[in-house]
């Protein structure tokens, strides 16, 4: 029952070879096929291939599997006459997402109305807190399903909730602070739905020190309406969910799909939507915001930014509130590195932020005039810093700027046009980065590799998530 503590054991695995099991008789030319196909239809996310661990069998025979139970074949793990056909029939380059999971034997609510008792309450928050988390816990679920939810004061209810210590008579003790936060029964008769919270954790509504009841308790919640743990390290239902600000608490699509895949859809005109886990390996992947920070490239993109360390062909997906709760979170629009000061720079709209390590500095966000540029200039589209020259180029447009970062000042004579400076580079960049002696522009599903010295585009057939290893 302790699969967090287990799952953050089994991160640390990383595969560079993948050996599928075949079915004898089956051709080499299958194999590949099966592996381009894998590849480029399921994340090779490091987080989500050190869940498969968890089963024993190797991420090739997960993914494998994964796809069957998306077209709902058999689910043999292995390349059968049946798996290889769809494998070969035209897909529109669409990874399939869904990687939430279905409680085993798929057990559910056989009725829309749902009660619920809040059994006794935790001395750590006010009664009026605890009963208006777990009223907006529910609420999570109601909004994008037929169910409903009522609270009973007295009585049996379907999901009873109480404040447990240690041994509490289920067979599944608590275990003091830290570790098990609360566990949630399967939908069924008695103890089935029920959700247990340990009350040696301290409980908040706030962020911060202590536990979130609203947020453990939607996942809870999860647990008791069928739902098991999601392989999208984004889902609120993913093991180690790590979103910080429960203000801003919005249902993630994977969560969205995995509890319509078992009630169905609210009868409401207008459909709920989540926000969805950037795939690196889709091969539709574009960018918000590239940079290097401290030997590290970042790559932003959503919510979310990827950090690639130098040397290790892996690459780690975060929330960027976990890391920046103040931060701007429906998406950047340019960073660079600001080596004098050691800096990392974030623009959204007219807005930029100096962040230093997890800290923004103060007097932060400025409007971005105080940089140089006129009013007229909305956002920026990408932005890279030159180390050697102390330059850095801002990109708008078709046009381009460039601040000397040691006299702290925009130079004379810009904006200058994109396409005279930088040949070959289109109209339309959505990041920029400098590394490794190169500026690489991204633009769509595209990488462009300029060289400043040369003034010459050295290539532009690699994908943008080439950068992701993909
Ligand atoms: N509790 C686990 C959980 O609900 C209990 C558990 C472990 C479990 N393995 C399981 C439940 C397998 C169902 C199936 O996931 S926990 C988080 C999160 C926990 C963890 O205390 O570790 C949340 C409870 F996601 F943050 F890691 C709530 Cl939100
Ligand atoms: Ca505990
Ligand atoms: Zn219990
Ligand atoms: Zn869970």
């Amino acid at each position: 029952m302790h699969l967090p503590v287990l799952l953050s054991l089994l991160l640390s695995f990383t595969f560079h070879t993948f050996a599928i099991p075949v079915d004898r008789g089956d051709k080499d030319g299958d194999m590949g096929l099966v592996r381009k196909y894998l590849d480029d239809f399921y994340s090779s996310d490091p987080a989500v291939i050190g869940q498969f661990k968890i089963g024993g069998s190797d991420p090739m025979t997960e993914k494998l599997k994964a796809m069957q139970r998306f077209f709902k074949l058999k689910v043999t793990g292995k390349p059968d006459t049946e798996t290889l056909e769809v494998m070969t029939k035209p897909r529109c380059g669409v990874p399939d997402l869904g990687q939430y999971a279905l409680t085993p034997g798929n057990p559910k609510w056989e009725h829309s109305s749902i009660t619920y008792r809040i059994v006794n309450y935790t001395p750590d928050m006010h009664r009026a807190e605890v009963d208006k988390a777990i009223q907006k816990a529910f609420e999570v679920w109601s909004n994008v399903s037929p169910l409903t939810f009522k609270k009973l004061d007295t009585g049996t209810a379907d999901i009873m909730i109480s404040f447990e210590r240690r041994d509490h008579g289920d067979n599944s003790p608590f275990d003091g602070p830290d570790g098990t936060l609360a566990h949630a029964f399967q939908p069924g008769p008695y103890i089935g739905g029920d959700a247990h919270f340990d009350e040696d954790e301290l409980w908040t509504s706030q962020g911060g020190r202590g536990r979130n009841l609203f947020l453990v308790a939607a996942h809870e919640l999860g647990h008791s309406l069928g739902l098991s743990h999601s392989t999208d390290s984004g889902a609120l239902m993913y093991p180690t969910y790590s979103y910080t600000e429960p203000s801003a608490f919005k249902l993630p699509q994977d969560d969205i799909n995995g509890i319509q895949a078992i009630y169905g859809k609210p009868d409401v005109a207008v459909q709920p939507t989540g926000p969805t886990t950037p795939q690196a390996c889709d091969p539709k992947t574009t960018f918000d915001a590239v940079t290097t920070f401290r030997g590290e490239i970042m790559i932003f993109k959503g919510r979310h930014f990827w950090r690639k360390l130098p040397q290790l062909p892996d690459v780690e997906l975060y929330f960027i509130s976990s890391f920046w709760p103040r931060l701007p979170t429906t998406g950047i629009d340019a960073a660079y590195e600001n080596f004098e000061k050691d800096l990392l720079v974030i623009f959204k709209g007219n807005k930029y932020w100096a962040l230093s390590g997890d800290e923004i500095l103060s007097g932060y966000p400025r409007s971005i005039d105080h940089l140089g540029f006129p009013i007229t200039v909305k956002k920026i589209d990408a932005a890279f810093s030159d180390r050697e020259s102390g330059k850095t180029y801002f990109f708008v447009g078709g046009k381009y700027w460039r601040y000397d970062e040691v006299r702290q000042s925009m130079e004379k004579g810009y904006p200058k046009r994109v396409a005279l400076d930088f040949k070959g580079v289109g109209p339309k960049i959505d990041a920029a980065l400098h590394n490794d002696g190169y500026v690489y522009f991204f633009q769509g599903t595209k990488m462009v590799q300029f060289d400043l010295n040369s003034k010459r585009v050295v290539s532009k057939s690699q994908k943008s998530n080439s950068l992701l290893n993909c």
